[in-house]
């Protein structure tokens, strides 16, 4: 099949989904397009089956805002027109399900039917596609997909609250690609460079995200404050955003900053992983949370919030444990639960990998491949 995936080529889970999706499907034989502004950060190399096409948007004066959903659309009109692209799969409603609803559009009006498969991700739902500037559009683009599926099944009650839909939406969890990371995960143990963070006594706690207000980022920095009155450890802050000056000020204000480590955007997610003892998400709100699975399948454990799809991934008691947004003392007194005891971590350990395993890509892959056979189909192709 000839394949046409949209999504934001940055650091954000969305992107990461889409791309590792692309990559497993291209080793099915299946032809991948990517369409994006620019080449998806986790899409290292390109290969037979992989194809990049950028979306570019000139620049006019008059325009104060410029219209990248029209490039967008234009864009993939031109793509599925010379590559005969089979389906389109859009990740992130806005405003790629909005464009590609227009692609499909223009291409009815030359006789190609093209149907559209649409993920949903989290704040495309939750924070900005809720806003009302935002809602019609959403929504409309939402119902007129031929399949729509969100990756948590808090996400999916979401949507049916938050919106007014009338299609079905399929749940389809994110996923890791099992085998490749726990080999990757065993390299890295073998290289760790634990002992350039830490001193042997100390113990390594790791955030990871875009450091956005959703994240309270904040509040990681007041766990570590309270961790480290009790444990010697390092936090690792990994990632750019907004957020990341109050983090700062914050650990200036509480004298931390020899203990935390800003280790900006990186790539090498596994490396940092491989010399973490707990993985901190404590979002105000969070779809799924990639990040909490990527830090599982590396066997570290995670103190999370309750929101949202985070209770559809970290067990509590097993992979780690969750307190309610904004409890800062309560994740706190759970952090140095694990850590505290040699065993009781090792135990959390393993729970969090046996938990990972639930989401490999081999139980996952065949959700899509049966909805795009559906979305084929509901189109008469
Ligand atoms: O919705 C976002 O914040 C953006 C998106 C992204 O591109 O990072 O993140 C969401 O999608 C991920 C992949 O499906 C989920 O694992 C994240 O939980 C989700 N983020 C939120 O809901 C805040």
């Amino acid at each position: 099949m000839n394949i046409g995936i949209v999504c934001y080529p940055t650091f954000g889970g969305s992107g990461v989904v889409a791309t590792e999706l692309g990559l497993e499907l291209s080793k099915l034989g299946h032809q991948i397009h990517f369409i994006t502004y620019k080449q998806p950060v986790r899409l290292e190399q390109l290969s037979p089956n992989i194809h990049f096409h950028e979306v570019h948007v000139p620049e006019y004066p008059l325009f104060h805002y410029q219209p990248y959903e029209l490039a967008l659309s234009s864009k993939l009109v031109n793509v599925i027109k010379e590559f005969k692209i089979d389906l389109l799969h859009v990740h992130y409603a806005i405003p790629h399900a909005y464009a590609g609803y227009m692609a499909k559009e223009m291409l009815k009006a030359e006789g190609i039917k093209i149907p559209m498969v649409t993920t949903l991700h989290g704040t495309d739902i939750t924070l900005v596609g809720n806003h009302p500037f935002y809602k019609p559009a959403v929504t409309f683009s939402i119902n007129h997909s031929d399949v729509v599926t969100s990756v948590s099944k808090s996400l999916r009650e979401d949507t049916y609250r938050l919106f007014d839909i009338k299609k079905e939406i399929k749940v389809v969890p994110n996923f890791i690609d099992l085998e490749k990371r726990k080999e990757i995960a065993k390299k890295e143990k073998e290289n760790c460079q634990r002992a350039s963070i830490a001193q042997k006594d100390e113990k390594i706690i790791t955030h990871i995200s875009n450091f956005r207000k959703v994240k309270r980022t904040d509040d990681v920095v007041r766990i570590f404050k309270e961790v480290r009155k009790k444990l010697k450890s390092k936090l690792l802050l990994v990632g750019e955003g907004p957020e990341i000056r109050s983090a700062k000020e914050l650990a200036d204000k509480f004298n931390l900053r020899e203990d935390i480590l800003f280790m900006g955007a990186s790539n090498e997610i596994d490396k940092i992983l491989c010399l973490s003892d707990l993985f901190l998400l404590p979002s105000e709100t969070e779809s799924f949370g990639l990040a909490a699975l990527e830090a599982m399948v590396n066997e570290v454990p995670v103190i999370s919030t309750n929101t949202g799809g985070l209770p559809e991934v970290n067990e509590n008691g097993i992979s780690g444990f969750l307190s309610k947004v904004g409890d800062v003392k309560d994740m706190a007194e759970k952090a140095i639960y694990i850590l505290e005891d040699k065993n009781r971590l090792k135990d959390f350990k393993k729970g969090a990998l046996k938990i990972a395993e639930r989401f490999d890509i081999d139980k996952i892959l065949p959700y899509y491949e049966k909805i795009y056979k559906e979305a084929l189909a509901k189109n008469g192709n």
